[in-house]
């Protein structure tokens, strides 16, 4: 490197200088949130690095393009080190929460906790009592699903953007035709391929989806229920639902709002909304003037049925689709979706059954 420009009084920090005065605070980091100051301090939006490069305009022309290398050179410097750092402690910090936590098991047992029914598997439960109140049957199927009962049978184009390798879990497979089932719908199909209407019962289990963040996991539980006869219509839809919703919510006469929504699958389509009270802080169902979403729900769409052998002159039915751990979350308050997942001994002491 030629020999660094020296700058004039009052004009901003050379390179040298800021390596200088960088160098001598870095020798005094002595933790994670050290790192991110000295981050700041030099990177951030007024860091001594960025208040130099914003004021490369007031210098002579020869001299800018020197300095300006000069200090987005010490800028890459001080990033990468910054970064080392703080990957340093990172990794500092995990071992010693993993010492910390770490359980022999080989240590025989003394205070023995004994295990709890899981809040997903409690809600299934109790969503299964009372729909099979109503009448409903109890029905499963393979998690992995080929595509035509997880999109065709259910009228899912082609080019739907739920079929995207970034929504759906492909299989590789001698057809390439196996999915992780996205919704549990594939259960009416095959249900209703290998019988005879009327057809009544709800489909509890694990579905999985291409998706990941504080509200997404890519395994979650889905219930959807399903009723196929002569003369169903939308009026025993609402019905059900209500009944449903009162029973498990523990308040009568929740309201609910339909909201016009569209499904490949139905025809008409809804989500339904809840009432609830958002005012102290948390979340109350079945007081209040507030509103929030609950399920999705439709008359079936007359294809669905011809798909499946079914006679749509003569039948119709609806259907509906709710999220486990988002009932589970409203009902117990549980507000992390992560925590269900994790598999800590303590959100199951806290919330098992
Ligand atoms: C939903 C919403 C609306 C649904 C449709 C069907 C089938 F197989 F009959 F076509 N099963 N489930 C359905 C309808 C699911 O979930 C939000």
């Amino acid at each position: 490197m030629e020999q660094a420009l020296k700058t004039p009084q009052n004009s901003p920090l050379s390179a040298v200088e800021i390596k200088q005065l960088f160098d001598a605070e870095y020798q005094n980091i002595n933790s994670l949130a050290d790192v991110e100051k000295l981050r700041v301090e030099y990177l951030g939006k007024s860091g001594k690095v960025t208040e130099s490069l914003k004021t490369l305009g007031t210098l002579p022309a020869e001299q800018r393009k020197q300095f300006g290398a000069e200090v987005n050179q010490v800028k890459v410097q001080i990033t990468e080190v910054l970064e080392n750092k703080k990957a340093e402690f990172e990794s500092k910090e995990l071992n010693e929460k993993l010492l910390k936590e770490s359980i022999d098991i080989s240590i025989p047992a003394q205070k023995v906790k004994f295990g709890k029914t899981h809040p997903v598997s409690h809600v299934v439960q109790e969503v299964k009592d009372i729909f099979a109140s109503l009448g409903f049957v109890y029905a499963e199927g393979p998690e992995i699903e080929n595509d035509y009962n997880n999109f065709t049978a259910l009228n899912i184009s082609e080019n739907h953007p739920a079929r995207q390798m970034h929504d759906t879990f492909y299989i590789k497979s001698v057809d390439n035709n196996l999915v992780l089932r996205t919704h549990t719908s594939p259960v009416q199909i095959r249900t209703m391929k290998n019988g005879k209407p009327p057809f009544k019962f709800i489909a509890p289990g694990r579905t999985f989806r291409c998706d990941s963040d504080q509200t997404h996991s890519p395994m979650f539980h889905q219930i959807e229920g399903f009723y196929v006869d002569k003369n169903v219509n939308m009026g025993h839809l609402k019905g059900c639902l209500q009944e449903f919703l009162d029973r498990f919510f523990e308040v009568s006469g929740i309201k609910m709002r339909f909201r016009a929504s569209f499904f490949p699958f139905t025809e008409p389509s809804a989500e339904v909304d809840i009432q609830c009270n958002r005012s102290g802080g948390k979340i109350e169902i079945g007081k209040g003037a507030d509103f929030l979403e609950i399920l999705g729900c439709g008359m079936i769409h007359p294809k669905i049925l011809e798909n499946c052998g079914i006679n749509s002159e003569e039948y119709s039915g609806f259907a509906f689709g709710i999220g486990i751990e988002r009932l589970a979350m409203l009902k117990y308050g549980i507000s992390d979706l992560r925590q269900f997942f994790e598999n800590d001994v303590r959100f199951l002491q806290h919330y098992g059954f």
